[in-house]
């Protein structure tokens, strides 16, 4: 028997891994792809990207993982999950979490091309028609915000997410020139706004007062603060905006202080999500066991892929805290597909944020997912059901970009 074939176990009949190798393309924006291959040819993709921070990434694959990988059962995901979780003695991390999540999603891909059923049946099924999503509307000003939201109202989004120009600032997290495709990372040396939260503060419940006005009731309005508040201005604004009945209010303060939610949940009912940037269960443990929190956005590729995650939901849904996973531009659609799977079988499913890729981005992962509705459906090809074109990859190489930095109107070096 070749080494590369371990004998069957008590554990099942094994499926070693023959092959795993590390894809970076750049159709427009940087995606960083894991594939693994097996000894019967069948293959998994996995997303492993980092914005700004892609290559470290790839090192950690291709340098430390992929090596361990070579003659190991791809069926064993939990046992693999733990081996490169407490093998690597330093734990944690988003790099070496977000590498971990991509073994993890494309042995799960593999699993259930194997067993030849959407992803989704493995994980237990639908529960659910579709995966409710919102998009982003963003304008330089609130008219131009608020007819943003009307065309996706129009496209059938039952939730959308307001963003518009601080008046007096140059420029604002999440508005942008390019609508539809939103992508704050830029190529050359990270670009420097300026931050005025006195400005902020007023402007966004103008925003929400319009919206309402003009787009009625029966759209579920959100917001992105993106860590820009304390605890105390995040209970004001999110006072501010309970008239308007937000769904969620995000990112509302910096959450490496897991406490600082009491002070917001004290002063305002607005629901608040957070997690967009957490790489495991324990930077929101206190979050959900304290209900400081109503949606927890860690996502698949971020933190630690599909079997992570899962326990993340699982420890929300004792708490009645639902998923809302992020879900933006620089997740590539491996990982789009891999949330819609999640999204599908998990009870506590909240609301999946949906920033669309671009037609180049999309001509790279050839996908069976579908928007329609309101919602999305991974669709029922076996297993993730997303492809990846090599040779078109190849043919967009990686270029350097990075997120913008920020700092306060005196200069100050602030949070982006
Ligand atoms: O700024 O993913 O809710 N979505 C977001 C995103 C993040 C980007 C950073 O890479 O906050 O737009
Ligand atoms: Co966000």
């Amino acid at each position: 028997m070749s080494p590369l074939k371990p004998a069957p176990t008590k554990a099942g009949a094994a499926l070693p891994i023959t092959g795993a190798t590390v894809v970076v393309t750049c159709p427009g924006r940087n995606f960083v792809t894991l594939k693994i291959t097996t000894a019967d040819g069948v293959y998994g993709l996995g997303d492993a990207t980092l914005n700004g921070r892609e290559m470290a990434v790839v090192a950690y694959l291709q340098d430390h993982v992929c090596p361990l990988l070579i003659g190991k059962d791809a069926h064993r995901i939990e046992d693999m999950w733990q081996f490169l979780y407490r093998g690597a003695y330093w734990r944690g991390g988003p790099v070496g979490m977000t590498a971990i999540a991509a073994v993890d999603v494309a042995l799960w891909d593999i699993k259930a091309k194997v067993a030849g059923l959407p992803l989704y049946q493995l994980l237990g099924g639908a529960c659910r028609e579709g995966v409710t999503v919102y998009g982003h509307a963003n304008g330089e000003t609130i008219a131009d915000t608020i007819a943003e939201a009307k065309r996706y109202q129009a496209m059938g989004y039952k939730a959308v997410r307001l963003q518009t120009g601080v008046p007096g600032l140059a420029d604002t997290y999440g508005v942008s020139a390019d609508k539809m495709f939103y992508e704050p990372a830029a190529a050359g040396l990270p670009q420097e706004s300026v931050w005025s939260t006195n400005a902020y503060m007023r402007v966004v419940p103008e925003l929400f007062a319009a919206a309402r006005e003009e787009l009625g009731w029966d759209i579920e309005l959100l917001h992105d603060v993106h860590h820009r508040l304390t605890p105390i201005e995040a209970g004001r604004l999110g006072r501010d905006l309970e008239p308007f009945r937000p769904f969620w209010l995000e990112d509302a303060t910096p959450a490496e202080n897991q406490a600082a939610f009491r002070t917001i949940r004290h002063h305002t009912t607005t629901p608040l999500a957070v997690g967009e940037i957490f790489s495991s269960i324990w930077s929101c443990k206190q979050l959900i066991e304290e209900q400081l929190i109503d949606y927890v956005r860690a996502t698949v590729v971020h933190a630690g892929g599909i079997s992570h995650l899962r326990k993340i939901a699982a420890l929300a849904d004792l708490y009645q805290v639902r998923t809302g996973c992020h879900g933006a531009t620089d997740l590539s659609p491996v990982s789009m597909a891999a949330a819609l799977h999640f999204g599908m079988s998990v009870p506590n499913f909240g609301l999946q944020e949906y920033m669309r890729h671009t037609p180049e981005t999309d001509a790279v992962f050839p996908h069976a997912y579908s928007f329609d509705q309101g919602m999305l459906h991974p669709g029922d090809t076996p297993g993730l059901g997303v492809d990846l074109d090599e040779d078109l990859a190849a043919a967009h190489p990686y270029r350097r970009a990075y997120l913008p930095v920020n700092r306060l109107e005196d200069g100050t070096m602030f949070n982006w």
